[in-house]
């Protein structure tokens, strides 16, 4: 397994809409396996593919606590196909490195997908997996949580931001 490196905003790859994945292969598990690995790694709770440069719609996912066993999610061709009620929680990105922001998003989801055998699985999430699950799923439209800054945040969010990629580069 490999950890992999993580797109930041704005590179382009980030803002482009995923296409679904064709066939669940070897190279998709593999794909899975690194994901997963960069995941834990950052650390994060989830992790989408055009984050890595992968323009496909896969996702993993990780949203238990630090003192539980780890439950990976593996998502292929995830969709949202119902939703219910408001959450409005601080979300960060591992694209959109040392910024935070809270987002209205729904309180619960139910997603559909495939998992790494081919099987079709619906799952009904609240809390933090329903807001990861949104996310993630975001990602594969090309949106990312900062576009749904007003735009005098947004605009106070890319002043900052210039800042912040500056003292990352300080730090390579
Ligand atoms: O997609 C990503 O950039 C990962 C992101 C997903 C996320 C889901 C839900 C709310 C916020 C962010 C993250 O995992 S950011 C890191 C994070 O939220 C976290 C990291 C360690 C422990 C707990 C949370
Ligand atoms: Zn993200």
């Amino acid at each position: 397994m490999s950890i992999l490196r993580i797109l930041h905003y704005p590179d382009p790859i980030l803002a482009q809409k995923a296409v679904p994945v064709a066939e669940i292969d070897d190279s998709i598990k593999k794909l899975a396996a690194d994901m997963a690995e960069t995941m834990y790694a950052a650390p994060g709770v989830g992790l989408a593919a055009p984050q890595i440069g992968v323009s496909q719609r896969l996702i993993v996912l990780d949203c238990s606590g630090k003192d539980e066993p780890q439950q990976l999610i593996v998502a292929v061709n995830p969709e949202i196909v119902a939703e219910e009620g408001e959450s409005f929680e601080e979300e960060g990105c591992l694209s959109v490195p040392a910024y935070f922001a809270k987002v209205k998003r729904s309180a619960t989801v139910k997603v559909r997908f495939h998992d790494l055998e081919n099987r079709q699985v619906e799952m009904e999430t609240d809390d933090l997996l329903a807001v990861a699950f949104q996310h993630e799923i975001d990602h594969l439209n090309g949106v990312l949580f900062v576009d749904y800054l007003s735009s005098l945040k947004k605009g106070i969010f890319k002043k900052k931001y210039v800042r912040i990629l500056e003292q990352l580069e300080e730090q390579l």
